[in-house]
C-alpha cells in the first residue's frame, strides 16, 4: 500500500497489478519476482525491488522532484526500518496467528527454525548460490561490504548450515 500511495504521489504513471495470497505462492513467474511470494514487488524495466520500504527508497532516489525523502535521512532510515522490521513483523503475528503455532514454545521455535531456513535457501537460490563461501565470492563480485544488510542477511543465516 505504501508504494502504491508513493506512486500516485509522485505522478509517474504506472500499471497496478493486483496479486493475490494463492497465486503469489505458488506463481513461478512472480516468485522470481519475488522469491518469497509476498507483495509488494516493483517492476521497473529492467529493476525488479521487493520488500516496501526498498520500494519506497528506490522511488524516492529515482523521482527526487517529488521529495518524497527528506534532505536529512537518518530519520526516514529509522522510522523505515522500524516499520518493517518491528512493527510490520508484530502485525504479521496478528494477521497470520496459526503460522507461529498454538502447541507452546517447542512448537513455535520449530515453526520459527523453518521459517528462518526457508528464507536463507529463498535468498541463496535467488541469488544462484550454494554455499557461505559462493556467497562471499558474491558479495566481493558485486560490491557489497560483509556488513551490507544483503549479505548479512544471508551468511548469519546461511554460515551455520554450511
Ligand atoms: N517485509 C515485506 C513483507 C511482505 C508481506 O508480508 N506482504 C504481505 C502483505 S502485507 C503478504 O504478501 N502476505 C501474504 C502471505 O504472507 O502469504 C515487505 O515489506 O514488502
Amino acid at each position: 500500500m505504501a508504494p502504491h500511495a508513493a506512486l500516485a504521489e509522485i505522478g509517474v504513471a504506472y500499471e497496478l497489478v493486483e496479486i493475490d495470497r494463492e497465486t503469489a505462492q505458488t506463481d513461478a513467474t512472480y516468485r522470481s519476482l519475488n522469491p518469497l511470494g509476498v507483495v509488494p514487488t516493483l517492476v521497473d524495466g529492467d529493476t525488479v525491488v521487493s520488500e516496501s520500504a526498498a520500494i519506497l527508497l528506490y522511488l524516492a532516489d529515482r523521482y527526487p522532484e517529488a521529495r518524497l525523502a527528506p534532505e536529512e535521512r537518518a530519520q526516514l532510515y529509522r522510522w523505515l526500518v522500524f516499520m518493517t522490521n518491528t512493527m510490520q513483523t508484530t502485525m504479521l503475528r496478528l494477521f497470520y496467528p496459526e503460522r507461529y503455532g498454538d502447541g507452546g514454545v517447542a512448537a513455535h521455535m520449530e515453526i520459527t527454525r523453518g521459517e528462518a531456513e526457508g528464507l536463507r535457501q529463498a535468498i541463496m537460490r535467488k541469488l544462484g548460490l550454494q554455499t557461505a563461501t559462493d556467497l562471499m565470492r558474491y558479495a566481493r563480485e558485486n560490491g557489497f561490504t560483509f556488513g551490507s544488510p544483503a549479505t548479512l542477511a544471508a551468511s548469519r543465516t546461511g554460515a551455520s548450515a554450511h
